[in-house]
């Protein structure tokens, strides 16, 4: 029994299914596009302090930079080479912030693009961030290097045009880009050599793009060649946190489940159908969320990593549809990531993003390409205004109240199972986390004013979505369990945020 125990221990604690956060920090965060300066000082400043588990961080090897349009965030997308050389920094203040963001307890997941190099119309010359020569129409990256026969272009020399063919999808080009042959021992070692000098470096994981375009063998052979993290913060033989970017709505040949060897997969359902629910859309009610999670068929819990939405789906690419709600619709949004980072099912991501002029056009965002705030194509420093809220057009998402009190809900409920459902058939639900925490939404067009067991000990409690509790007093919304666990809750379904949250840390 007792090396039983211990052999599920070690399975937990060394798995690439393991974001290796710090002990009750539940989530992390992608701060999309930001400056690794900016990120080390975040880490300092606020994810630390405020119990974030970890940044994802865009791609942070050499890419195209592109002129038209001018410098999109996409051309992050297309790497040149994997030396360490973007927009947001180099290699020496990379590795800065990975040890200021680890010193605070804050982990670094890297967005790794190793399915394919840039488009094959990119052309050649040295338009690339760190000025490294390529050539795409050779198909030569010599600072890699890459050349012709490292591509798979042999077995499929056009586009994906078929979701259905699964052998097109992982051989052919996605979207013009230049697709590695990773089942070749060289090119796996090469990319292997990358991940592992970051992993030295002192990331804790990996997002790998385009997952679903790779063979899911071709993946595991590269992961069978990375190190185990850096002893400096990790426990010895800890293995890389990996998720795998699989869009599958289901429908297509290619499902998440063959990938659930390698890590964790991007749960795309997810953000999909929250918003259908939120919207209101489709005759979906927030009262059938009480089977949330494998009750709507997604991927089991402890394979699924959670968002509401993406860079990609925020902006109308990727997968996900007219239904993802982002900070565009910030009232909806705001009760979705509510919902998200209280409900147990999967391990949960918050974005953070930048304004964009949105010019919407037949359904679709023309300016869907306009690249983070910058002055001629360098990118802005993130600003902290005195109510600390972002400035120079960055949203900053998870420094909202609600969201960064609801990252600290999780936080408090970690491990306490979901309890006390109620619903009214409608759009009114709560739920608990055991005897942690309880919330309470009301999307209805009418008021809620109801009295329901919370689950929780007796007290006084702050709201946390429309305050904090400072200095032993709630500036928000009070909320009083009485001795058998009941509270009385009232929400107007014209509030600002028609929720209400409380947990054991926010009691007085
Ligand atoms: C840019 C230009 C292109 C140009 C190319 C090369 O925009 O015009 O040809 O450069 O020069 C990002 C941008 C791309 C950009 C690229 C490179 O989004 O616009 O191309 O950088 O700079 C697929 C992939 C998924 C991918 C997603 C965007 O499966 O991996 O497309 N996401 C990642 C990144 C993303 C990045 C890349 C990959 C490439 O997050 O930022 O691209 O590194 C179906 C499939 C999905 C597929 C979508 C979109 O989804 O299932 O797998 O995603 O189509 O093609 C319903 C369906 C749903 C369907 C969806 C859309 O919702 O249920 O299944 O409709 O049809």
């Amino acid at each position: 029994m007792k090396f039983f125990l211990l052999l599920s221990f070690i399975a937990f604690c060394w798995a690439q299914y393991d974001p290796h956060t710090q002990y009750e920090r539940t989530s992390i965060v992608h701060l999309f596009e930001w400056r690794w300066v900016d990120i080390a000082k975040e880490c300092e400043r606020y994810l630390g302090p405020k119990g974030f588990g970890g940044v994802q961080v865009s791609p942070p090897s050499e890419n195209i930079v592109v002129y038209n349009p001018y410098r999109p965030w996409w051309e992050r997308y297309q790497p040149i080479s994997y030396k360490i050389c973007t927009r947001s920094g180099n290699e020496e203040e990379f590795r800065d912030m990975v040890k200021r963001c680890n010193d605070v307890g804050v982990r670094i997941y890297v967005d790794a693009v190793i399915n394919h190099m840039c488009g094959a119309g990119g052309g050649a010359g040295t338009s690339s961030t760190c000025g490294s020569y390529y050539d795409a129409n050779k198909r030569e990256f010599p600072e890699v290097p890459y050349s012709a026969w490292d591509f798979n272009d042999g077995k499929c020399d056009g586009e994906i045009s078929n979701y259905n063919d699964a052998y097109q999808v992982r051989n052919c080009r996605l979207v013009g880009l230049l697709d590695l042959a990773l089942e070749k021992d060289y090119v796996r070692g090469v990319v292997a050599d990358y991940m592992n000098r970051l992993i030295d470096i002192g990331v804790a994981g990996f997002r790998l793009d385009a997952a679903k375009h790779m063979w899911p063998g071709d993946i595991k052979a590269i992961l069978d060649k990375l190190h185990n993290l850096n002893t400096a913060w990790f426990d010895s033989g800890s293995r890389p946190f990996i998720f795998q970017e699989v869009i599958d709505l289901g429908g297509e040949a290619i499902s998440s489940s063959e990938y659930f060897e390698n890590g964790r997969v991007t749960e795309f359902k997810y953000g999909a159908k929250l918003g259908t629910v939120i919207r209101k859309w489709s005759g979906e009610k927030m009262a059938y969320l009480k089977n949330w999670g494998e009750g709507w068929g997604f991927v089991p819990t402890d394979r699924a990593l959670v968002f509401v939405d993406n860079h990609d789906n925020q902006r109308g690419h990727g997968a996900g549809g007219a239904s993802i709600l982002t900070f565009w619709d910030a009232r909806m949004y705001k009760m979705a990531v509510g919902f998200m980072l209280a409900h147990p099912y999967g391990f949960t991501r918050v974005m953070s993003s930048y304004y964009w002029e949105r010019n919407i056009q037949n359904g679709q965002d023309v300016n869907d390409w306009i690249g983070p705030p910058n002055d001629n194509g360098v990118t802005k420093e993130v600003t902290i205004n005195p109510d600390t809220t972002c400035g120079n057009g960055w949203v900053c998402e998870h420094r909202w109240r609600q969201i960064r009190n609801m990252v600290a809900f999780r936080n408090v409920v970690n491990g306490e199972p979901f309890s006390n459902w109620w619903d009214n058939g409608s759009n009114q639900v709560a739920f608990g986390r055991g005897n942690k925490g309880f919330i309470v939404f009301n999307n209805d067009d009418w008021a809620l004013l109801i009295t329901l067991q919370t689950g929780l000990p007796a007290g006084t409690y702050c709201d946390v979505i429309s305050g904090d509790k400072i200095d032993g007093n709630c500036t928000g919304i009070k909320v009083y369990v009485e001795n058998d666990g009941t509270a009385q809750f009232s929400i107007s379904h014209c509030a600002e945020d028609p929720f209400i949250a409380i947990h054991v840390e926010a009691k007085l």
